[in-house]
């Protein structure tokens, strides 16, 4: 490394030490009980972090060249390779708190100067490790990379300060990210490590408050695990999620992807945390087919100048380290033929070979090689993002302490206004002026910790696309930033965004697609929320929105549509005027009353004839004007049902069968007393009681009987027009409610009453050969009455509706026609057909031709 900044020193020297994961891996030196054991060697170069410790070194050199800061103190630094293993981290702490100088792995500049702080240890676990050690001294530590939230606790780590946000905000951003793009069903991988779990943990809290489901969580295996590999590669491709958030460092993830780039998985889009979102090791063109469009959150980038300049001036012969002869080696495929002194002194490029394990290059270094040519992470400045907090945080130990020297005498900040002395001054003194450092950087940025020691988190958020196929770029997209006091400001360009889905489209991730109107979720047992079946409203209930978690009712006017996504008018029945059955049945009606109509006439015309006589004519005509009154009923049985109409209908109905139930009754009494006084000899009496008057008696009796519980009824009770919403759902249907159903029976138990009489009295009277046979038909025409009205309950009773009403007036117009077929049709026959019977001596009864 470089060490001329030291040699032109200033005065005193300080040194900051320094913690990077030169290497991926460890590897055990020796499982042998019986020997001594060794600390475990290195393996797995990572250019990246080379990149960042030539930014710390940077940093200082600049730092030291400067007068404005520090300037009679020179800096050194001391780093040790932490491996990215806990072990190694701690046995590094270990080394500077004792300050015992291990030479080798690790190295250390300026030896003997005091320690004033320490920088790293990269990754979360480490710097967890090493922050309970370095907190028992109250040590100060800057971290660089170490993002996980534990470390915002002060109480378990008080002298750990970073140049990096709490994941805490970026597992908002994440899931700001996933509910902006409506993915509700998202698959979750984290590192076997604190930096994933916690960062999982927290995305999961924070998306499930926005109804997103976790798919499936999966662990990366710390060490390397086919089996577990395997299951984790299987489990994303069983899964509809689209959307998989890994949260990991790029080395753990890099087995995970081999094996999906294996598996050909494709048509998922991942969204990156910090740690592997500008990772070359993962944005390998290998894996371009299935990584296009991965979405990821990065910290904030910086130019750094010179800094390209410094990288690229390294070179083995410089100085005299191991960390940079195995980076010749590793950027040129090479192999020096004497390998450091330390390792190789004295041996041959053989020996040298089979003394190592990582698989070494035949071709030996000449240290002619070009680094200009040669393309690595390390010399790569387009993504100085990480490397630009650790330029960050030796700038905020230096702040710090420049304020710790040029303290004021008296005005200090410790007790009794006391200040420390930078050359001899404790942890706990520089970590107060660390805590309080405020500065602004080249960048114009402003430095500040908050109470937790992490500074505010301002994230960019990358998609991964690629140029050609050899180079993927990191494009910027959008912005997520920590604005202080709980607010965020989340933007993205969606135009800019390139999606890996074969319409190019923001891919869809759902468990279950959302619910249109008409339908609402219905839950899955056992299964996340998000995933729900759609399940259609029922009959006469709805949903008007999407997703809907219940169907409401429809009011009770309205009834639900066939999409049931709207409440529409019922629709209202009744047998209307204008339908197929309204009309045939007014047909019908009329048809009868015209018949009726045509038999008065013809009474009227023949009334002079012995059969028209011989029936009395008055009583005849009142028949026929109840049967046309009755057929005419019908016709108000018809149609929209008003309030008159409803009491009309009844009334008129019952009030035109008794007038022509009771006129029947007068005639058959009288036939039965002729029959009773035939037999006797008051045959004139007989005789007298067959007079017309009689007859008018008895019925117009019947007919004010009916009259008065008519009245009675339409006083009290009157039928009005009711909308029946209950028998029907889909229909309202209209009809006349009959008020109260005793009178209605009243009304109608009469008309049997006398219907029941006429029939007893023309049955006795039935033999009489007598009238044409008049009981016999009119016992007839009872029956058909009865049989018209018997079968008429249970046909009522059965229907509902319109038909209803239909069947009503099938039964009036029946009996009606069976009325008139009974009484005034054979009645017809003679006079028109047969009018040589029409005589005198067969209606006196007294021809025998009757009975033949
Ligand atoms: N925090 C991670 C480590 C890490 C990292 C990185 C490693 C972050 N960013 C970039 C390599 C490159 C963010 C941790 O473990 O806390």
């Amino acid at each position: 490394f470089d060490l001329h900044g030291f040699l032109e020193s200033k005065g005193h020297e300080l040194i900051i030490g320094g913690m990077f994961p030169f290497h991926f891996r460890t590897i055990l030196q020796n499982d042998s009980a019986m020997e001594e054991p060794k600390s475990p060697k290195c393996e797995g170069f990572n250019f990246r972090s080379l990149r960042w410790a030539r930014a710390m070194i940077f940093a200082i050199n600049e730092i030291n060249k400067r007068v404005d800061i520090l300037p009679n103190i020179t800096l050194g630094y001391q780093i040790f390779d932490t491996c990215f293993t806990i072990s190694k981290a701690v046995e590094g702490t270990l080394s500077f708190l004792t300050g015992q100088n291990e030479t080798h792995p690790n190295f250390r500049c300026s030896a003997g100067a005091p320690l004033a702080a320490v920088i790293g240890a990269g990754g979360s676990a480490l710097s967890i490790a090493t922050a309970r050690i370095l907190g028992l001294y109250y040590f100060p530590q800057v971290g660089y990379a170490s993002s996980c939230s534990v470390l915002s606790d002060k109480f378990q780590f008080p002298s750990f300060l970073r140049t990096i946000a709490s994941d805490l905000i970026q597992s908002k951003g994440i899931a700001e990210l996933v509910t902006y793009f409506g993915w509700t069903w998202v698959g979750t991988i984290a590192a076997d490590d604190d930096y994933g779990k916690y960062g999982i943990k927290l995305f999961k809290e924070e998306v499930e408050k926005h109804g997103v489901c976790i798919s499936f969580s999966e662990t990366l295996p710390r060490i390397y695990n086919k089996d577990a590999i395997d299951k984790i590669v299987d489990t994303i491709r069983k899964s509809s999620a689209n959307i998989i958030v890994i949260f990991s460092s790029d080395i753990d993830l890099s087995s995970l992807m081999e094996a999906i780039a294996e598996t050909n998985i494709t048509g998922k889009t991942y969204i990156s945390s910090e740690a592997w979102t500008t990772s070359a090791l993962i944005a390998n063109p290998k894996y371009f087919h299935f990584l296009g469009g991965t979405i990821g959150f990065a910290v904030q980038k910086a130019y750094i100048p010179g800094f390209e300049e410094f990288l690229l001036n390294i070179h083995p012969e410089h100085g005299n380290d191991d960390l940079v002869y195995e980076f010749w080696e590793e950027a040129f495929n090479c192999t020096w033929p004497t390998n450091r002194a330390l390792f190789y002194t004295n041996i041959s490029l053989e020996a040298a070979m089979a003394g190592r394990k990582r698989n070494v290059s035949p071709i030996p270094c000449t240290g002619r090689e070009n680094l200009n040519t040669s393309h690595n992470t390390y010399k790569d400045v387009s993504e100085l993002r990480i490397t630009y907090n650790v330029y960050k945080a030796v700038y905020t130990i230096a702040h710090a302490l420049h304020n710790l020297d040029i303290c004021v005498k008296k005005y200090g900040p410790f007790p009794n206004q006391e200040c420390a002395n930078v050359l001899d001054f404790e942890p706990w003194q520089l970590m107060y002026y660390l805590k309080t450092a405020k500065f602004t950087l080249f960048t114009n940025e402003s430095m500040a910790f908050d109470d937790s020691g992490d500074i505010k988190g301002n994230y960019d958020i990358l998609n991964w696309q690629w140029k050609d196929n050899q180079t993927m770029s990191f494009v910027k997209i959008g912005n997520y930033k920590d604005l202080g006091a709980g607010s965020f400001d989340f933007k993205i360009i969606n135009s800019s965004i390139l999606w890996n889905t074969p319409n190019s489209m923001p891919p869809r991730s759902v468990c279950s697609e959302s619910c249109i109107p008409g339908t609402r979720k219905g839950i899955r047992q056992g299964e996340p929320v998000c995933c729900f079946d759609c399940i259609s409203c029922a009959e006469g209930e709805i949903t008007n929105e999407t997703d809907a978690r219940e169907c409401i009712s429809c009011p009770s006017d309205f009834w639900s549509n066939s999409y049931r996504n709207e409440c529409v008018l019922k629709e209202v029945e009744f047998l209307a005027t204008d339908e197929a059955l309204g009309i045939t049945l007014i047909f019908l009606s009329v048809f009868g009353a015209s018949l009726v109509i045509a038999f008065m006439i013809i009474y009227i015309m023949y009334r002079e004839t012995a059969l028209v006589k011989a029936n009395s004519r008055s009583l005849s005509l009142l028949i026929q004007v109840s049967l046309v009154c009755t057929f005419m009923t019908s016709v108000l049985f018809v149609g929209k049902p008003e309030q008159w109409s409803c009491m009309a209908r009844q009334i008129t109905l019952a009030l035109g069968f008794s007038l022509c139930l009771s006129c029947i009754l007068g005639k058959t009494i009288v036939l039965m007393l002729r029959k009773k006084s035939a037999k006797s000899k008051f045959a004139e009496r007989g005789r007298d009681a067959m007079k017309p008057a009689y007859q008018i008696i008895v019925a117009v009796i019947g007919l004010t009987i009916e009259a008065g519980i008519c009245t009675a009824y339409l006083i009290l009770f009157p039928p009005w027009v009711y909308k029946n919403m209950e028998s029907q759902n889909v229909k309202i249907i209209l009809e006349c409610n009959e008020g109260s159903i005793e009178f209605l029976c009243a009304m109608f138990g009469f008309d049997v009453f006398l219907a029941i009489l006429s029939f007893i009295t023309a049955f006795i009277a039935r033999k009489l050969p007598d009238n044409f046979n008049e009981a016999k038909f009119v016992t007839f025409g009872m029956l058909v009455f009865f049989i018209v009205w018997i079968s008429f309950v249970p046909a009522y009773l059965s229907t509902r509706g319109k038909f209803k009403v239909a069947v009503e007036i099938f039964a009036i117009l029946a009996s009606s026609f069976g009325l008139l077929g009974c009484i005034f049709v054979p009645k017809g026959y003679i006079i028109l057909l047969k009018p040589e019977r029409n005589t005198e001596e067969i209606v006196g009864g007294r021809a025998v031709t009757n009975d033949k």
